[in-house]
């Protein structure tokens, strides 16, 4: 099975990536997880980048903060699919990482998922893999089919409170 690469700009940033880390976790799929800035250590980053595709990985989640261009600077150096993670962190609330993240000029493409998304940066890896890989299809059926019943459950005891 293909690896998934998550990158974070900082360590700082480690309390929301490591929900990236623990829904991969709880699909199965291999992961490897490192702090590349794409300022601080550029060096480091294009070196994992460029060689990507022939160690294994699949996909890579790129979460970064502020002036976010981690995730581009990644998808620079690699055609395996980069999905953008902008952190809330800074005076902006992320909006600043938002922007950055999401506006890719034509030609080298960024998936962008919502400000600390890390959730859904996990979730889209999984459904990538999952376009060749059976057991991950089902596995994300299953997550559906749990979560659908988590929810009508709860309709059904707010209902059962409120409705006569
Ligand atoms: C970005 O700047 C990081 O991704 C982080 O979100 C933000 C702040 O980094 P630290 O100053 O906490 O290392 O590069």
């Amino acid at each position: 099975m293909k690896k998934i690469a998550v990158i974070m700009g900082s360590d700082s940033d480690l309390p929301v990536v490591s929900k990236a880390a623990d829904t991969l976790k709880s699909l199965g799929i291999p992961f490897e997880m490192h702090v590349f800035s794409a300022h601080r250590t550029p060096e480091e980053a294009k070196e994992f980048s460029a060689n990507a595709r022939k160690n294994g990985f699949g996909a890579i989640i790129a979460a970064a903060g502020m002036a976010a261009h981690l995730a581009g600077a990644i998808a620079a150096n690699t055609t395996l699919p980069v999905i953008g993670i902008p952190m809330k962190s800074g005076n902006l609330g992320g909006i600043d990482a938002l922007l950055s993240t999401v506006q890719m000029p034509s030609g080298i493409p960024v998936a962008t998922v919502a400000v600390d998304g890390a959730v859904n940066a996990a979730l889209l890896c999984a459904e990538i893999l999952a376009v060749t890989d059976d057991v991950i299809a089902a596995k994300l059926d299953a997550k559906r089919a749990a979560d659908t019943a988590k929810v009508l459950e709860k309709n059904k005891a707010v209902e059962d409170q409120f409705n006569i």
